[in-house]
């Protein structure tokens, strides 16, 4: 088995040994291994694996950590710095498309300047991108250039859009970049003149859609154009029913609900008592994705907070008051303060 080859698309070492393994293909001279050759041209997912620790990286490195506007709640939440202590770090919030166009970017970029301090995170920028932008990638690109450093690393959680930066900044598509989560497995690299450009695997999150649904069903449930917000007006005990997903119920005063997520997913306002009929399905009126579901009840202290539900999107809530959520087990659901209105 060469260990040389590597499939273009996740990284992975091939090899044509065992079909079950990452990397197969049916020959080493093959760009693509048999999972990525599927998923490019029939839209087909296999098993890929997710990879969960951090790859060692050259010292004295630039670290861009890549987070999606979705993944905010977990925005510094990897200590990437403990671990990588001589680095220097740039943080990308990147996606900002996926925002409503209303959105005061400048608020956002403050809040978050507010939390990196709050938390004491090293770091030289924070950039708000999106890596479908020319323009966004054109002025990148330079940032990069202007560093001394020979390495420059694209690091963060899965699906927030490195492996979509690799291509955009080297101008290339070989590699592949999906709603498919941990799509790339081992570092894929390019040399952008005296700098050498690395694309990583993502970080693992636990509880993130991929955890408890096939590919073909959570990518049509994570958003990739512009969100428009929806309000719901909720009286006591009314119950937000987020397709067969997840329930969100107003235990305090009534409130609005502002709900941030794919415009495709169904949104039915109901009561509290229903919640269970529904999520069993005997009304079969919606698609219903989990069997094992849990609650969970926040209190939301004054202000406004975001809800956020996995990697699906999120919801904005002004408190004081009372929500419990019902949603499938292991679900990644957080609770943050809003950072934009
Ligand atoms: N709308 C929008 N979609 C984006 C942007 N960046 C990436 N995407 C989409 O997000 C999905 C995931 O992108 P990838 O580049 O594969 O993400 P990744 O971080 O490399 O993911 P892993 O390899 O799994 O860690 C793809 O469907 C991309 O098209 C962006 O700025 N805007
Ligand atoms: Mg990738």
């Amino acid at each position: 088995m060469s260990m040389n080859n590597k499939c273009q698309g996740c990284g992975a070492i091939l090899q044509t040994e065992d079909s079950s393994k990452v990397g197969f293909a049916l020959s080493l001279d093959h760009e693509y291994c048999q999972a990525c050759y599927r998923l490019l041209h029939y839209g087909e997912s296999i098993k890929h694996f997710h990879p969960e620790d951090l790859p060692s990286l050259n010292k004295d490195s630039l670290i861009i950590m890549v987070s999606s506007v979705l993944h905010l709640d977990l925005l510094f939440t990897y200590p990437v710095y403990r671990y990588q202590a001589d680095a220097n770090y740039v943080y990308i919030i990147n996606q900002i498309d996926l925002l409503p166009k209303s959105t005061n970017l400048d608020l956002l970029i403050a809040n978050i300047t507010l939390k990196a301090k709050q938390m004491n995170i090293p770091y030289i920028d924070i950039i708000m991108m999106s890596a479908k932008n020319t323009y966004d990638i054109e002025n990148l690109r330079k940032y990069i250039k202007s560093f001394k450093h020979k390495d420059i690393y694209l690091l963060g959680v899965q699906n927030s859009g490195k492996t979509t930066l690799f291509n955009a900044l080297t101008n290339q598509s070989k590699a592949l970049a999906f709603k498919k989560a941990g799509l790339t497995q081992e570092a894929l690299s390019i040399k952008m003149g005296d700098q050498t450009l690395w694309d990583m695997p993502g970080l693992y999150q636990e509880g993130y859609l991929h955890q408890m649904l096939p590919y073909e069903v959570y990518k049509n449930l994570i958003p990739d154009e512009e969100i428009y917000p929806k309000i719901y007006q909720l009286k006591t005990n009314q119950t937000l029913f987020i397709e067969g997903l997840s329930a969100l119920t107003v235990k305090g005063n009534p409130t609005s609900v502002i709900l941030y997520m794919h415009r495709m997913i169904r949104i039915h306002k109901t009561n509290e008592t229903r919640i269970k009929d529904l999520l069993l399905n005997k009304e079969n009126q919606f698609k219903i994705y989990a069997s094992d579901y849990e609650e969970k009840s926040f209190r939301i202290p004054d202000g406004k907070y975001q809800i956020t539900f996995a990697d699906m999107g999120f919801v904005h809530v002004v408190g004081p008051n009372n929500i419990k959520l019902t949603h499938p087990k292991g679900m990644h659901i957080s609770m943050t303060e809003a950072l934009f209105q």
